[in-house]
């Protein structure tokens, strides 16, 4: 748990960079560090006999650091609240030469019988995946692919998971010490690594601990009408029409989630009424 001393106001997210993360459901952080800091990570994981599964910041404390550092710190409290937890389970991928893709999944296993954090949630942000990438990992080098927007839809097919590549997918082509911030829905793949050199990437989750009354972000209440704007009409991958209401309720209604007693107020309106589309010339 984050203490309010940690958390320096200039290192809390705008309004527009909250609106990105409803939308696109990620969020980088490029925390700064010396040099070789991440160098020397990459040296201590290297040399890792077995993985140490969710003891990984136990045999090696300088990951904590990133982590703990305030630029993560004001993401993670702008995203979850001040009052954000780190959760049990970590893990370090270790992607040789040679690794092949995953297969596209989301995290959350959407079993409703499992302890709360384990649901869908498409409409608030109770957790997210953070993804830290001790070296500069090329597009050869197996980066992590995901599908912006793809955490607000529930029905979503499992077998999206046998799909090869969509339609404005992204990889996360970083530099060394990026730090990528996932809403736990999101569909995402570490691709395969076609390079000579190990990727490595180290995982923690995070958790929403209490209900926000206000926005835990830099926000600027004069901003509404533009956020507003942007929930209605940005792209993230492009989608059927008729989903697009859908998508955008669950947008307002997360900014709303997220704002507690700030939030937008949400109408209806039907945006197909007017001008017939013109045939493609
Ligand atoms: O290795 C990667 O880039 C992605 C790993 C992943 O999908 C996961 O940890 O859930």
């Amino acid at each position: 748990m984050t203490s309010t001393t940690d958390i320096s106001v200039e290192n809390l997210l705008t309004d527009y960079q909250v609106a990105n993360f409803v939308i696109n459901g990620y969020h980088i952080v490029e925390p700064q560090f010396p040099a070789d800091f991440h160098s020397k990570v990459y040296s201590e994981l290297e040399l890792l006999p077995m993985n140490p599964g969710d003891e990984i910041n136990k045999v090696i404390p300088k990951i904590d650091q990133v982590y703990e550092h305030p630029a993560v710190i004001g993401a993670l409290s702008s995203l979850l609240g001040r009052d954000y937890t780190r959760a049990a389970h970590r893990h370090c991928h270790k992607n040789h030469p040679g690794t092949r893709s995953q297969a596209w999944h989301q995290d959350s296993l959407n079993i409703p019988t499992l302890d709360e954090g384990h649901g869908r949630v498409s409409d608030h942000v109770q957790s997210v995946l953070v993804m830290y990438y001790p070296q500069y990992v090329g597009s050869n080098m197996g980066p992590t692919a995901l599908i912006p927007g793809s955490h607000l839809f529930t029905a979503a097919a499992d077998r999206n998971a046998s799909h090869g590549n969509f339609r404005d997918q992204i990889v996360a082509v970083v530099p060394a010490g990026t730090v990528l911030i996932l809403h736990y829905d999101i569909w995402h793949a570490g691709t395969a690594n076609t390079s000579d050199q190990i990727r490595y990437m180290v995982k923690y989750l995070f958790e929403r601990a209490s209900e926000s009354t206000e926005p835990t972000w830099n926000h600027d209440p004069d901003k509404d009408d533009h956020i507003f704007e942007r929930l209605e009409h940005d792209e993230a991958a492009l989608i059927q029409r008729s989903l697009v209401s859908k998508r955008n309720y669950r947008r307002t209604t997360m900014w709303n989630n997220l704002a507690g007693n700030a939030g937008l107020k949400y109408e209806y309106h039907d945006k197909w009424s007017g001008d017939w589309p013109q045939p493609n010339k």
